[in-house]
């Protein structure tokens, strides 16, 4: 007899899935029992089924594929929900398989029953119940196509019962892989944008996430328009490598030469990115936005014309109809103001020998310069993105990821673990908070258990750090903000991780190189400053407590110490330090 489960496992297969993150239950033994007899399929055993699904989303990061996780009914995929939301904001084609109570207990508040559908409403393109055997190839197969082509979550809902009956259905082909498809928008449109950019005078480019695989085109019509490039945080490891025309993020975490660039430009380009705070868009330029997605155009800011597009195909189209180069001034004046804040970038990233803890930035730094040139790196939400931002450097063969859109705590170390089942042989570094790691520290024992060599960098400063920038700056004493942590090192050898532990600057480079040399997943617990922030006197506490850190026209001062009120201060003189 082929069950459900089997036609399920065989489907997937099919279509190139090579792995399932997951954890069983009753609901889920068929599906489990099926992917048992495959051993072409291999199953990620995790210890926490939100763990699952960020580790399936930095898999569909990585290789643009469908990537699969499944959990048990009830709270076994309830448990998905903040990573299947990651996912789907992340847009990375994920499906998700929930199992189900038995179809005659469905309606009834049976044990552990809840509605899947109307659960993850929220975090997905499509989520379709299997009830009857012969649904499951095409409510499957829809689902997949969604996810893929829809770049999001999709799942399906299938009762534990229905995976064990018999199914006379056949698996489905997808007949794609992946959705990638050159958009070029029409003449009229490309047109208009050629005219605005035509009569401006200082261009400036916002590049994002959807500059992958776009670089040349980038730098040539930085080139032909004579504009800055400022990134998006998730444009970062695609736009900032080998750019002589990238002048930094812009931002809260941004730099001054990020936000001065795109204040300082009559028309502003924005490709491929959803940039999502409105206060550090120029107000009275102009503004083209290249989008494949329509419906992302305007949503941040005003846009005068709108291309629909893949920014590779549209740029290659848009080029010809632009005049040739403009001046330069505004290129020269915003990389110069980029190379000193740069410059006092790098000032802060010393380590003195003997001192305790070390500065965050030096730690990034030499994890930067110690780390291979295909690295993965994950990142922890907390002070561990501010480092990340300012000091992984990129060249095209490493990758990025974080919690960007959805913001969750506790990323690095299941991103991580995806990354590497994914790519074996590739260097995978979680830069982990220690309230981030602390809150799915279990899936250490993931790593150990799947033999998946992850190096984890804990950045200790036994707080909540991040939440402490965001308390100060709106005029609150930082509270519920302590952490008491163990010696995670120890907690990794005990979990059977190699563990060592950094407390001064000097053991920070020889325990990094050991950790990143070592032949299985390693944890370096590294003693770092707690960020103690000051508010200038261009600032008052209330001013940004009424907004919130977010939605302030601020940035963190290079130190990460002091919020700089962008609204009031000149920038040349305070953040050149004048
Ligand atoms: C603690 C914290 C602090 C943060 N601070 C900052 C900060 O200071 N600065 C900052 O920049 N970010 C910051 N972020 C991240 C921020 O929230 C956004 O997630 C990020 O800026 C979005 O980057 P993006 O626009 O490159 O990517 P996305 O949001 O993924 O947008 C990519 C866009 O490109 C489109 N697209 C995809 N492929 C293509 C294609 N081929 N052609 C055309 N369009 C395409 C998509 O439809 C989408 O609209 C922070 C995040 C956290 C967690
Ligand atoms: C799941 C979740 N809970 C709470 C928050 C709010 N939050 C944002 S950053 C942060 C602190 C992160 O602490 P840690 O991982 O120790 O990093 P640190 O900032 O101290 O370096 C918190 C609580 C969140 N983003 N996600």
């Amino acid at each position: 007899m082929t069950t459900v489960a089997e036609v399920l496992v065989q489907t997937l297969m099919l279509s190139g899935v090579e792995r399932i993150y997951g954890l069983p239950g009753d609901s889920l033994n068929g599906v489990t029992d099926s992917i048992r007899k495959h051993k072409e399929l291999k199953w990620i055993h995790v210890r926490h089924e939100e763990a699952a699904a960020f580790a399936a989303g930095a898999e569909a990061h990585l290789t643009q594929r469908l990537a699969v996780c499944a959990g048990s009914c009830g709270p076994g995929n309830l448990h998905f929900i903040n990573g299947l939301f990651d996912c789907h904001r992340s847009r990375v084609p994920v499906l998700a398989i929930a199992s189900q109570i038995p179809t005659p207990e469905l309606g009834t508040n049976y044990f552990q029953e809840t509605h899947p559908e109307q659960l993850f409403k929220d975090c997905s393109h499509y989520c379709g119940l299997v009830s009857e055997p012969e649904q499951l190839p095409r409510i499957l197969a829809i689902a997949m196509r969604t996810a893929i082509a829809q770049r999001g979550v999709a799942l399906i809902v299938l009762p534990g019962d229905v995976a064990m009956r018999s199914c006379s259905a056949k698996p489905v082909a997808l007949g794609f892989v992946s959705n990638d498809s050159g958009v070029v928008p029409p003449p009229r449109d490309l047109a208009a944008a050629a005219a605005l950019l035509n009569a401006a005078k200082r261009v400036t480019i916002l590049a994002g996430a959807g500059c992958a695989g776009s670089h040349a085109e980038l730098l040539q019509i930085a080139e032909q328009l004579q504009a800055p490039i400022v990134h998006a945080f998730r444009g970062k490891e695609f736009v900032e490598y080998d750019n002589p025309y990238d002048v930094g993020m812009t931002g809260l975490l941004g730099f001054s030469s990020g936000y001065r660039a795109m204040m300082h430009c009559d028309a502003l380009l924005a490709l491929g990115t959803d940039f999502p705070y409105p206060q550090f868009y120029p107000e009275h330029a102009k503004k083209v936005q290249i989008d494949v997605r329509g419906e992302q155009i305007g949503r941040r800011t005003v846009v005068d014309v709108g291309l629909i597009g893949t920014v590779k195909e549209t740029l290659g189209a848009l080029r010809p109809l632009l005049a040739p180069a403009k001046d330069g001034a505004h290129l020269k004046e915003s990389i110069a103001h980029y190379q000193h804040t740069r410059k006092d970038l790098d000032h802060l990233a010393v380590g003195k020998p003997g001192t305790s803890p070390l500065r965050p930035e030096y730690v990034a730094r030499v994890l930067d310069q110690c780390a291979a040139a295909d690295a993965v790196f994950t990142v922890d939400v907390g002070t561990p993105s501010i480092w990340a931002a300012r000091y992984l450097q990129f060249n095209g063969r490493r990758s990025l990821l974080g919690s960007w859109s959805h913001g969750s705590m506790a990323g690095a170390l299941p991103q991580a673990i995806g990354a590497q089942a994914a790519f074996p042989q590739r260097q995978v570094i979680a830069m982990a908070g220690d309230g981030g790691l602390a809150m799915l520290m279990g899936e250490l024992l993931t790593a150990v258990q799947n033999r998946l060599p992850v190096k984890i960098v804990v950045f200790n400063n036994s707080a909540l750090a991040f939440v402490e920038v965001e308390m100060v700056s709106a005029g609150i004493l930082p509270f519920g903000t302590d952490l008491q942590n163990p010696d995670f090192s120890k907690v990794a050898e005990a979990c059977g991780l190699f563990g060592v532990r950094v407390e001064r600057p000097e053991e920070l480079k020889p325990a990094l190189e050991r950790a990143l040399a070592y032949d299985g997943p390693a944890l370096v617990d590294v003693l770092v400053h707690r960020q103690e922030l000051s508010m200038p006197p261009s600032i008052t506490a209330g001013q940004v407590g009424g907004f919130g850190l977010y939605a302030a026209k601020c940035v963190l001062s290079g130190r990460g110490d002091e919020i700089i009120d962008l609204a009031k201060v000149n920038l040349f003189d305070r953040l050149l330090g004048r």
